[in-house]
């Protein structure tokens, strides 16, 4: 790396900054409509269960010389030991120690025993820990906010706290600018105009995820999955083949609906957030598939995209 700087005479190398910054936390604190409000676009998905995100997802903000690459992460939590649940929880804390910056959020008001937990394996990462104070807008009062920033404080010895509303993008600013000053000088890892590392195929399963959880609320058997069976590109139209997996024939039920009504919906939704990020039109075909056990089968888990 230095060597390329000394043989650079563009001299835009040297001022050139960028790195990793995972955002980390227990489930449903607000980590990726964090990362959406950042980017200025909607990447990740997001609702109201917890446990949305079950993958790591990188998006990357260049601003001139500054590249921040953000990892969203899936909820760290203490659920049942089931192969997802597992897997879940590698690909959160797995990149602890790759970073640069780690953005510890949590929900203001609500400390859990999961964020204590997640506290004691941030006590051995050697970069700096920012805590970042997400859903300040649920606060009735402002005064309310210097109390609470007291209390977090002795949890850890955090570089920076930083309430926030990532719904409102209050702060969202302040928390970017922080960011940068700590990113180390380095080259920039991805074009200026690339956003994710993640195909259009992967963002594309995902939006049928989200309509499936935003649409089934409470209902939602945890353990449905999205599998792209086949993603074919022409000029006028791109035409998806996707299955849904679920674990039993009542799930499988419960999604299709009365009259197939509530897979219409899903699949009529997931077309029209589909088009609109890949800007073309979309002919989406979706099945719902039973595969027994899937979740808490470590092959299986494999053969349906949770591989690190
Ligand atoms: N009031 C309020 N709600 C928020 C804010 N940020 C996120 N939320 C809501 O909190 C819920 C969870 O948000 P997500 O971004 O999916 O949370 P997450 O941490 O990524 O959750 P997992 O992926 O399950 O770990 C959603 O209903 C969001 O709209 C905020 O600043 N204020
Ligand atoms: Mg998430």
């Amino acid at each position: 790396m230095a060597k390329l700087k000394m043989i650079d005479h563009s001299g835009t190398t040297d001022k050139q900054r960028c790195g990793y910054v995972a955002i980390i936390g227990r489930p449903n604190v607000g980590k990726s409509t964090l990362l959406n409000h950042i980017l200025g676009m909607k990447l990740s998905i997001t609702s109201r269960k917890p446990q949305t995100t079950r993958h790591q997802i990188l998006g990357v903000k260049t601003v001139e010389d500054i590249q921040t690459i953000y990892v969203d992460t899936p909820g760290i939590h203490q659920r049942r030991g089931t192969a997802i649940n597992k897997y879940m929880n590698r690909a959160a804390t797995s990149l602890l120690n790759d970073v640069d910056i780690i953005l510890f959020v949590v929900q203001a008001k609500k400390w859990t025993e999961e964020d204590q937990a997640i506290i004691e394996k941030l006590h051995s990462v050697k970069c700096p820990v920012l805590l970042i104070v997400n859903k300040m807008d649920i606060l009735d009062n402002k005064k309310q906010l210097l109390p609470l920033i007291q209390d977090l404080s002795v949890k850890l010895d955090f570089t920076e706290i930083i309430p926030v509303s990532a719904l409102n993008g209050i702060n969202i600013e302040i928390l970017e600018d922080k960011v940068a000053a700590l990113l180390p000088e380095n080259v920039h890892f991805y074009p200026g105009d690339q956003v994710t590392d993640r195909s259009m195929r992967f963002l594309a399963s995902e939006i049928i995820r989200e309509k499936l959880i935003r649409e089934l609320g409470q209902e939602l058997p945890y353990t449905s999955t999205v599998n792209i069976d086949k993603y074919d590109e022409d000029e006028n139209i791109v035409r998806i083949h996707a299955t849904i997996f679920v674990e039993s024939k009542g799930q499988k039920a419960i999604i299709i609906g009365k009259k197939g009504a509530r897979i219409k919906s899903i699949g009529t939704k997931s077309r029209e957030d589909i088009a609109k990020m890949i800007e073309s039109k979309v002919y989406l075909n979706l099945w719902v598939k039973v595969r027994e056990g899937w979740s808490n089968d470590e092959r299986a888990l494999r053969g349906l995209g949770y591989s690190e």
